[in-house]
């Protein structure tokens, strides 16, 4: 099974990569010293490759990539356990502002850091300024309920509410829960639906559904704002509306105990074409890692795996300069993607790595 298989199984260097790691990371957000990020990833990946304990300033020093400077933390972590600086940076006052801002929705490092260098102290200072997105405001505004997991429970609250929804408009379409959900996981970071209609493979005659769907969330509420317009996607914020009938199957989590209200939660809808739905369906129940695992196999075998299917790279005489042409192999069936490339079925709940 080449799935997973590590470089070296059982590393005896697993913990030292891993603190390595962080320094990495924590060396790419400071976003000042790209050689110093590049030298971890180059340690790192001679100590993958190490099988022997490396466990000391002497035995370090001599691999190849390894620097005086990381050969003296590996001297570090064998005495310590940690790394020093590694402490101070995780725990710095910038990284704390880092993680607030960047819990705000389509925040990532780039603005965080701009706010940081402008002074921003505060999510409150945040607000005030004149230069947001409105996905930011958005973000913003619920700030609180989406840096929240939500429950399974209230996951199928939402999936039999949007299905009654769609029933009144087209009885046929499929919905699917996906993406950590659909792993089985107890909690998500958001809800991402998958929606086909057996024997459609129009984005179009899809987009045109879910836009009566949108509409219908509008009437009754459930529709809190849109992230995007619609295309093959839609992205969102969802409330639901307050009713007896499923309140009580909400576990406490779901509620914001000052309104009253169930919280607003982070909705995904992604179209797909009928002939797609294995290879969305694999696109889209992840988790990422395990997507580029699959993807690298497929590539490793001459072909290309996106979420609309299986494809053969085609080489033709007048190709040979251009890209090649992709021929579907197969995209409506999940099973058979997996055993076209060779990989052993795994269960939703079994692609975690
Ligand atoms: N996906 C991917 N690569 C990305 C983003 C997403 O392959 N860069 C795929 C795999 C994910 C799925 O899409 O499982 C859904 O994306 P989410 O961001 O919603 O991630 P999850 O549902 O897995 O986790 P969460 O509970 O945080 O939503
Ligand atoms: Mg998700
Ligand atoms: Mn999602």
């Amino acid at each position: 099974e080449i799935l997973n298989a590590p470089v070296i199984p059982n590393n005896p260097n697993a913990e030292t990569m891993s603190l390595l790691e962080q320094m990495a990371k924590e060396r790419e957000i400071q976003g000042e010293n790209r050689f110093k990020t590049k030298a971890y990833k180059t340690a790192i990946d001679t100590l993958s490759k190490t099988p022997q304990l490396i466990d000391s300033y002497e035995k370090a020093k001599v691999l190849p990539g390894i620097g005086e400077s990381i050969a003296l933390k590996i001297q570090e972590i064998n005495d310590t356990s940690s790394i020093k600086v590694l402490d101070q940076l995780q725990h710095s006052e910038r990284n704390r502002l880092l993680a607030l801002f960047k819990g705000i929705y389509s925040v990532g490092d780039t603005f965080a850091s701009k706010f940081i260098r402008d002074g921003m102290k505060t999510l409150e200072d945040i607000s005030r300024r004149e230069d947001l997105t409105t996905n930011q405001k958005w973000g913003l505004k619920f700030y609180k309920d989406w840096n929240e997991r939500i429950p399974r429970e209230e996951i199928e609250v939402h999936k039999e509410y949007v299905e009654g929804l769609m029933h009144g408009i087209d009885p046929e379409v499929e919905l699917t829960v996906g993406g950590s959900y659909r792993r089985g996981q107890a909690t998500s970071g958001d809800i991402d639906f998958i929606i086909t209609k057996p024997g459609v493979n129009s984005f179009s005659v899809l987009k045109d559904i879910v836009q009566r769907l949108l509409d219908k969330m509008i009437e009754t509420g459930y529709h809190e704002c849109s992230l995007t317009t619609l295309s093959s996607k839609w992205l969102g914020g969802c409330r639901l509306p307050i009713s007896e009938s499923y309140m009580s199957k909400l576990p406490p989590k779901s509620i914001n105990s000052s309104t009253g209200d169930p919280k607003c939660r982070r909705v995904d809808f992604l179209l797909i074409p009928y002939e797609s739905k294995g290879a969305a369906f694999i696109y889209f129940t992840g988790n990422d890692d395990f997507n580029k695992r699959v993807r690298k196999i497929a590539m490793d075998r001459g072909m290309v795996l996106n979420q609309l299917g299986l494809f053969k790279k085609i080489y033709t005489e007048d190709s040979v300069s251009r890209d090649p042409e992709l021929e579907l192999v197969e995209g409506f069936d999940e099973r058979k993607i997996f055993k076209i490339l060779g990989v052993k079925w795994r269960e939703p709940n079994e692609r975690h790595i």
